[in-house]
């Protein structure tokens, strides 16, 4: 196998290539449905995993060296982002995602954090114009350090609420400086431990200021990314408010947001709120927040956040099925929220690990795809419900009837009877599409 500086660029080769550091699906050109595959896809490098996260877990240390080198911090994360850009070049990847702390060194105070972070945004601006390459989205790091131990913005102490705001300030500062596709709120650790410390209503209002202060400061900024909330049901915390995707819509409605917010779906955090990927995407697409997708997938044995490359083809099918059903990306993308496992600990294995999560997202398109201009699952699906689409039916769609016409109505009905769901049928038909 080669190494990794032996690999100058990953290029389509095709499902019979045996050549490790090529794409043996995705073909970033080519036309699929339309527009081209790498439109369609919006892939994403996310900073924290690929540069930062050098294997350190519960029980052990770190089995991977990212520090470049180097040891000035400002210096590090120069060579990281150098790195990082060189990175996204060799795998063909458009875009990028970073929290504030993913790109600079925290100085001592928060000010010399701010100063740090505003001269990273200016090197990476410079990078971005070198590379023709664009920010997905930024995020606020607002759950690592101690004085976030009881949250951001639902934090007990107001001063830590306000640091919070600093750091959110400045990340949409460098969004708009960026040119950033959107901004992400993921409730890090906005949730609680236990009630008996807690005061629910309290802090789902201040997180709910929190979120329209920040709608106010993108609107005076004129920063024109979408803004996303990425649900997570547990881990840190053991409750988060940002428990689901249908929990978000909740918050977002009672507060008046839902305008202004869409959802960005992780796959493994789905499969921690005990969903399928699919059920969190068709939620935010039927409550019109699709918004952005972080690819990964869990481990459905172990109870928490594995963040692995996504390798399931079923999986990514039926998501880029739903992603197609809901009209594709806008602003959003597919962003690698994975890191290489503990014992992938070399640089080799980052492409490799990057070239496998894009593959399979490459082959899920083009299945889904498949699926799609088969037909089979979306005319079951059609003539399914045909019952609504005359008589009673039509009325009830359009709402315009009562239960008092139903209930005449029901007393003409000879029999009351409801076709087979297939179930078994249909995912054969996946089955045959995915193995033909
Ligand atoms: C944590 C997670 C985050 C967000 C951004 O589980 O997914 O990395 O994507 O803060
Ligand atoms: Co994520």
């Amino acid at each position: 196998m080669k190494t990794y500086d032996e690999v100058a660029k990953v290029t389509y080769e095709g499902p019979d290539s045996r050549e490790p550091f090529a794409f043996k699906y995705y073909n970033p050109d080519e036309m699929l449905g339309g527009k081209p595959m790498r439109e369609h896809l919006r892939f994403a490098l996310s900073w924290w995993h690929t540069l930062c996260a050098d294997g350190v877990d519960m029980f052990g240390g770190s089995t991977m060296d990212k520090a470049f080198g180097k040891a000035d911090p400002m210096e590090k994360f120069k060579t990281k982002a150098d790195f990082g850009f060189e990175l996204m070049d060799k795998l063909q990847i458009d875009y990028y995602c970073f929290h504030d702390v993913d790109i600079a060194p925290e100085g001592a105070t928060w000010r010399e954090s701010l100063d740090n972070f505003q001269q990273m945004v200016d090197y990476l601006a410079k990078l971005q114009t070198q590379y023709g390459k664009r920010l997905l989205w930024n995020t606020a790091n607002n759950f690592g350090d101690k004085k976030f131990m009881a949250g951001a913005a639902t934090s007990c102490s107001a001063d830590v609420y306000a640091i919070a705001a600093a750091k959110v300030k400045a990340g949409l500062d460098a969004a708009k400086k960026l040119g950033g596709q959107g901004y992400v709120f993921w409730g890090g650790r906005e949730g609680y431990e236990t009630l008996l410390n807690t005061d629910m209503k309290l802090e789902l209002d201040n997180l709910a200021h929190f979120m329209h202060m920040a709608v106010d400061y993108k609107r005076e900024i004129g920063f024109d990314g979408d803004f996303y909330i990425e649900p997570k049901p547990k881990e840190p915390t053991k409750h988060q408010y940002d428990f689901d995707a249908a929990t978000c819509m909740n918050f977002l409605r009672t507060y008046g947001l839902e305008k202004e917010f869409k959802l960005n779906i992780e796959a493994n955090h789905a499969t921690l709120a005990g969903h399928t990927f699919q059920h969190e995407i068709r939620t935010a697409a039927v409550n019109g927040a699709f918004g952005s997708i972080d690819a990964n997938q869990g481990d459905l044995f172990l109870g928490w956040d594995t963040d692995q490359f996504p390798t399931n083809v079923y999986d990514t099918t039926l998501g880029m099925y739903e992603i197609l059903k809901a009209g594709g990306f806008t602003k959003g993308g597919l962003n690698f929220d994975a890191k290489t496992r503990r014992m992938s600990n070399t640089f080799e294995d980052i492409l490799l690990s990057y070239i496998a999560g894009m593959d399979t997202f490459a082959l899920g398109l083009r299945k889904a795809l498949a699926l799609i201009e088969d037909g089979r699952i979306d005319q079951f699906v059609e003539n399914r419900y045909r019952s609504y689409r005359s008589g009673i039916g039509a009325k009830i769609v359009a709402g315009q009837t009562s239960l008092k016409e139903l209930a005449d109505y029901a007393l003409t009905v000879p029999d009351f009877t409801v076709e087979s769901g297939r179930q078994e049928y249909l995912e054969s038909v996946v089955n045959n599409i995915l193995f033909r």
